[in-house]
C-alpha cells in the first residue's frame, strides 16, 4: 500500500508515519508537509533513512502541487493530517487556517475525485461540535464551531461530507479528542506546561483553569487512525476518544507534582476569546467496531514529561526565533 501523508512533519502524523513503518514492512509512505512553523523534521530523524519513506516539501493548498505528487506517485490512499492546529494562533491571525484547512482539504478531495484514490481519511476534532456542558458529542451532533481554527476544520469537514453524498467518494471522517505525547510542538498546554516549568518559568494558565478536555495519547489516536485504515467503513463518521476528562487545572497540578514544584509556578492569565468549556465524544461506535483505547492516562503522561525532560535537543531550538514572536503577540 503507497500512503500519502499531509501534514507528516507534525505531531500526530510523525507519530503515525513512525508506526506505520514498522507495523507493515511493505507499506510506503510520501510526507507532502509545506513545513511551516509547526513542521519539522527532527520529528522523524530517526526513519529518514528509511527506503520505503519519502519527503516532499509542498503545499496542499497549492493545487498543481497536489496533481503533480498525485501524477508522480501513484498513491492508494490519502490520510489528511496537515492543518493549522493552534486555536490561540488562529484567533490572531485566521487567514492560513482557512487557506491550509479549507482550501487544502478542497484540493486533496479533488484529487481522490480525479485520480481515483481508494481511500481517504480525514484527521478532524472534536472542536467542531463547539462545546457540551453535559453528556458527550455523537458523530451526528450538529457543528457549533466557536473559534476561527475549529470554523475552518468543519468547514473542511463539510466538504468531505458533500464529497461522499455527491460523488460517493472512499471517504471516512474523524473527530478526535485533544492528543498529547512525544513531538508535540510547545505552543499546546501539556508540552507548553511541561518545557516552561523545566526553563524554570511560570505556566499561563487561562482563565480559572476549569475548562475540560478529553485527553487521548498520540499512539492510541495513530492506533485508531490504523484501524480505521484498515477496518473503517467508507462514507462513515467516527469519533475518537479515550472517555478520560481533565480540568486544565487538574493536568496543570499533575505536571507540577511529578516535576516536584508548587502551585507558586502557575500564573493566571487572562481567558482565551470565545473559550470552549468542555469537549468530549461518544467513541462507542469505533468501539464497537473492534478499536479501544489502550494506554493508562497516568502511566502515558508520566511517560511524556520524561520523554521532554529526556529530549530538549528537540525542543529548546523551536523555543526561540519566530517563536518567541508569537509569544510576545499571544501575551502581551
Ligand atoms: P501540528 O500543528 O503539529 O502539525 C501540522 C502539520 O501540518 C505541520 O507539519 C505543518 O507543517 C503541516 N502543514 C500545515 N499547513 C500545511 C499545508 N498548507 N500544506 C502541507 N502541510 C501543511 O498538528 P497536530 O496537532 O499533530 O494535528 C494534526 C491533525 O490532527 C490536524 O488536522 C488537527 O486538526 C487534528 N487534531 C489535532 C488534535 C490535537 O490535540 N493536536 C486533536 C484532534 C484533531
Ligand atoms: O497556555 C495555555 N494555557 C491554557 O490554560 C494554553 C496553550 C492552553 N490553555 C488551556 C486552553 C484549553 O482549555 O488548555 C486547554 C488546552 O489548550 P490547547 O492545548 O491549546 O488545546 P485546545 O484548545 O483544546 O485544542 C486542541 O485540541 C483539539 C488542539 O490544539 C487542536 O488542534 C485540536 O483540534
Amino acid at each position: 500500500m503507497k500512503i500519502l501523508v499531509t501534514g507528516g512533519a507534525g505531531f500526530a502524523a510523525s507519530n503515525f508515519i513512525r508506526q506505520t513503518l514498522k507495523k507493515y514492512p511493505d507499506y510506503k509512505v510520501i510526507n507532502l508537509d509545506k513545513l511551516t512553523y509547526a513542521g519539522n523534521l527532527n520529528n522523524l530523524k530517526d526513519i529518514e533513512g528509511n527506503a520505503n519513506y519519502k519527503f516532499i516539501k509542498g503545499d496542499i493548498a497549492d493545487k498543481r502541487m497536489v496533481d503533480k505528487v498525485m501524477r508522480n506517485e501513484n498513491i492508494d490512499v490519502i490520510i489528511n493530517y496537515a492543518a493549522e492546529t493552534h486555536v490561540d494562533r488562529s484567533i490572531l491571525d485566521p487567514d492560513a487556517f482557512i487557506r491550509t484547512d479549507v482550501i487544502g482539504t478542497y484540493n486533496l478531495l479533488e484529487a481522490v475525485k480525479e485520480f481515483k484514490i481508494g481511500k481517504y481519511i480525514q484527521i478532524s476534532t472534536d472542536e467542531v461540535f463547539g462545546s457540551i456542558k453535559r453528556g458527550k458529542f455523537k458523530e451526528d451532533s450538529s457543528f457549533k464551531p466557536n473559534s476561527p481554527y475549529s470554523a475552518s476544520k468543519a468547514s473542511g469537514d463539510l466538504l468531505c461530507r458533500s464529497y461522499i453524498k455527491t460523488y460517493d467518494l472512499p471517504i471516512i471522517i474523524t473527530h478526535s479528542c485533544n492528543f498529547y505525547g512525544p513531538y508535540q510542538y510547545p505552543e499546546k498546554l501539556i508540552p507548553l506546561f511541561i518545557t516552561n516549568l523545566i526553563e524554570n518559568k511560570k505556566v499561563p494558565l487561562y482563565g480559572d483553569g476549569k475548562n475540560v478536555r478529553e485527553w487521548i495519547y498520540v499512539l492510541d489516536h495513530c492506533r485508531a487512525i490504523d484501524f480505521l485504515l484498515h477496518k473503517g467503513k467508507l462514507g462513515e463518521v467516527y469519533n475518537i476518544g479515550s472517555g478520560v476528562e481533565k480540568k486544565n487545572i487538574e493536568i496543570t497540578k499533575l505536571i507540577l507534582k511529578e516535576l516536584g514544584l508548587g502551585d507558586e509556578r502557575i500564573k493566571k492569565v487572562k481567558d482565551r476569546a470565545g473559550h470552549d468549556w468542555r469537549y468530549a465524544v461518544d467513541s462507542t461506535k469505533l468501539r464497537k467496531l473492534g478499536w479501544s483505547a489502550e494506554y493508562d492516562f497516568d502511566d502515558a503522561i508520566r511517560e511524556t514529561i520524561r520523554w521532554y525532560q529526556n529530549n530538549d535537543w528537540w525542543w529548546k531550538p523551536i523555543k526561540s526565533g519566530e517563536y518567541l514572536e508569537y509569544y510576545k503577540k499571544q501575551y502581551k
